[in-house]
């Protein structure tokens, strides 16, 4: 087990796992650091992947994609990737202070959201795989009795490119259902957050399952080992969560040799709270869904649209409520705020930040960096912000910001409401509050999104459609859908 303390002063060394071991590096390997989140201080150094490197986790992956892996029983490999969630949870402290070594998340949210779901991930693919089907058609040619059936084969080697706001929870949603339908993969982990996905690597060998079944390789997007994957003709298909306009690039780089892309993108998600609705809960909710990792999730509510009655005392309990946020070392239990990412990324937000000034937003909370003491200084941290008052073509209002902030405006009926909400290139989620069931079903309707919550938020059964309309992404993961990306089918027609 990694202690609390060296887990954020240690300098760690990161190595790429391919074909079933670390991968050795030499004289040439390029290296880069890796910052604390929550003090700025560096803590690891990554090995990055060079052409030969990826070609070598590709190439393994391939081998293993051709057997025994796929050929098994689909309840032998589901016996095996049971052991893989049983070894995430027997090492759970140690994911748990690479998770936060790299993130800065808070310990709370780390060891309740990220490790366990990264070990229910594979239980449920498990399970899945188990009772999946395919149909079969019977039928009367003129030469007799027809039987049409499918066979469920996997893709092959999957490119699996993750980002970073949820490193463990998100690589696993794609790695175990790929690896349940019988494929091999190479994962990218974001360049920030390589340390879980590495981790697993170990957890993977101890449990049985063959070498290059699983690869990790580390380094950056562009000209680095994120377009080397994406572009190596060796990779069958590619499973792709991040920025839009990644997505668009990765888009074009599975066009050659048509291959198949699932893409779970940005999001402007809203919030449309009525009147009518349970006001507490829905505060606790808009509260989880704005603030929860500092802002930094793809469903998170970045607008909110509430009924002019409770307008005002919305907006003041929002207020109340992110001041009352605690930001602090993310080991301490009661820190319920972590720092952003990095200082990029802050940046990034603070733009955000000033430009709703200028803009003439009501700053009702936070617009600027929290000045943090000690040791946590140099750390990426920023106050939870409310606005209101922008209109909403404004870029605030518009733009995917991916930090601790919402704005909020008043709406007079239910159709003005939709009409906003649906005001964006994106459509990923959106939450409804209320207490009619008609109201809630209509809305639901009409809100261009992929996922549509009514009084809950990230409330999630993994069996259940995953992912994002418009400009939110292409596809849809969870359940029987991810079976659906990460295998084809094959018809079989028999003239009996
Ligand atoms: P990002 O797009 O910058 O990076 C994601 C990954 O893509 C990283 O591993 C990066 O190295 C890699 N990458 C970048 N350029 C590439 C290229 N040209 N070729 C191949 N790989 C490339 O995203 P991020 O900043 O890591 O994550 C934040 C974004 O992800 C936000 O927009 C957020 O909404 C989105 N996100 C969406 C979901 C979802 O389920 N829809 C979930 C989480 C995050
Ligand atoms: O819960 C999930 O399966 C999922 N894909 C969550 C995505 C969160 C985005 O940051």
């Amino acid at each position: 087990m990694i202690s609390e303390h060296l887990a954020a002063t240690e300098i760690r060394r990161v190595a790429n796992f391919i074909d079933g071991q670390y991968y050795k590096s030499g004289p040439g390997t390029k290296t880069f650091e890796l910052s604390y989140p929550a003090t700025g201080k560096v803590n690891a150094l990554v090995e990055e992947a060079d052409a030969v490197a990826v070609d070598a986790a590709v190439m393994s992956a391939r081998k293993a994609a051709r057997g025994p892996w796929p050929k098994m029983d689909a309840n032998t490999r589901a016996e095996l990737l049971y052991k893989v969630a049983a070894g995430i949870e027997a090492r759970f402290d140690e994911f748990l202070a690479a998770e936060i070594a790299d993130t800065g998340k808070p310990v709370s949210l780390a060891s309740h959201i990220d490790i366990p779901r990264g070990a229910a991930n594979f239980r449920v693919f498990a399970d899945i795989i188990r009772s999946a089907s395919t149909e079969a058609f019977q039928s009367l040619s003129p030469k007799g009795d027809v039987l049409n059936y499918s066979l469920r084969k996997p893709k092959g080697v999957v490119g699996v490119i993750c980002p970073w706001n949820l490193p463990l929870l998100l690589m696993t949603w794609k790695v175990a259902p790929a690896l349940a339908c019988g494929n091999a993969v190479v994962v990218k982990p974001s360049e920030e957050t390589p340390s879980t996905a590495t981790l697993l690597g170990e957890v993977m060998r101890d449990a049985g399952i063959p070498d290059g079944v699983y690869n990790v390789v580390h380094g950056f997007g562009g000209g680095s080992a994120g377009e080397l994957v994406t572009q190596h003709p060796e990779v069958d298909a590619i499973t792709f969560t991040g920025e839009t306009r990644t997505g668009e690039q990765i888009m074009r780089a599975a066009a050659k040799g048509v291959r198949d892309v699932s893409l779970e993108l940005g999001g402007k998600n809203p919030g449309v709270i009525f009147a009518d609705c349970r006001f507490d809960d829905a505060v606790d909710a808009a509260v989880r869904s704005v603030f929860v990792n500092c802002g930094q999730v793809c469903l998170q509510t970045e607008r909110l649209y509430v009924e002019r009655p409770i307008f005002d005392r919305f907006v003041a309990a929002m207020k109340s409520r992110a001041e009352g946020l605690v930001a602090g070392d993310p080991w301490d239990k009661a820190t319920t705020m972590g720092p952003m990412i990095s200082h990029k990324q802050r940046e990034k937000v603070l733009s955000y930040y000033a430009a709703a000034k200028t803009q003439g937003a009501e700053v009702i909370t936070g617009g600027n960096v929290i000045e943090m003491p000690g040791e946590f200084a140099g750390g990426a941290w920023i106050q939870p912000t409310i606005w209101t008052g922008l209109p909403e073509t404004s870029s605030v209002v518009r733009e995917e910001i991916f930090g601790p902030c919402a704005h909020i405006t008043p709406f007079d009926d239910a159709e003005e409401a939709a009409a906003m909400a649906n005001a964006t290139p994106y459509g990923l989620a959106s939450m409804v509050w209320t207490e009619n069931l008609t109201q809630a079903h209509k809305m639901a309707a009409e809100i261009e999104s992929g996922i549509c919550w009514v009084n809950s938020w990230f409330l999630r059964d993994l069996r259940t459609p995953f992912g994002g309309s418009k400009a939110s992404g292409i596809g849809r993961e969870g359940g029987l859908h991810s079976l659906e990306f990460y295998s084809e089918l094959c018809n079989v027609c028999i003239q009996l």
